[in-house]
């Protein structure tokens, strides 16, 4: 009787669990174990400034869309998802709630684009100096260090060169 009610039990609590699984949004899922962040950079700023931007290039390695849906630091007051654009020939920014990256889509942070809005530095920050940034996707995060350097020189590439 006992093994009895323990078989019973056992089936109830795994069919509870499948159906608590199949509950789940599809964005629930979203885990940024998949989430890939490679070249991430502080662009350099003034001391006393109020506000930096971050930079990274972000790809989902994973085979479900991905769903970015905050950030913060210890470094920093708050941290923002924006998006930079030209409207009218006016340089304007918003802020973005989440970013969702298909599978395999590779999404750059960077000047004139999508960046990370970093809000209030709670120390001084110089090139050399790194912060580390925490990324989240929904239910799961990833923490990343960020290095602190001088802004970017393009480098121009004639056509046909490589
Ligand atoms: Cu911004």
């Amino acid at each position: 009787m006992t093994l009895l009610l323990n078989m019973i039990m056992t089936t109830t609590r795994r069919a509870s669990i499948a159906l608590l699984a199949l509950g789940l949004p599809a964005a629930a899922w979203a885990n940024c174990a998949n989430l890939k962040i490679e070249d991430p950079w502080i662009r350099e700023a003034p001391p006393g400034a109020m506000t930096r931007v971050g930079f990274a290039q972000l790809s989902n390695k994973g085979t479900t869309p991905l769903t970015i849906t905050g950030a913060s630091s210890p470094d920093f007051a708050s941290v923002e998802l924006h998006l930079s654009s030209l409207e009218a020939g006016q340089a304007r920014m918003r802020h973005v709630e989440t970013l969702t990256l298909d599978p395999g889509q590779v999404v750059r942070l960077e000047p004139g684009s999508y960046h990370l809005m970093l809000m209030q530095a709670s120390r001084p920050l110089a090139s050399g100096d790194e912060s580390l940034i925490e990324l989240r996707c929904d239910t799961t995060s990833a923490v990343v260090k960020f290095p602190v350097r001088p802004p970017q020189v393009l480098k121009y590439q004639p056509p046909g060169s490589n």
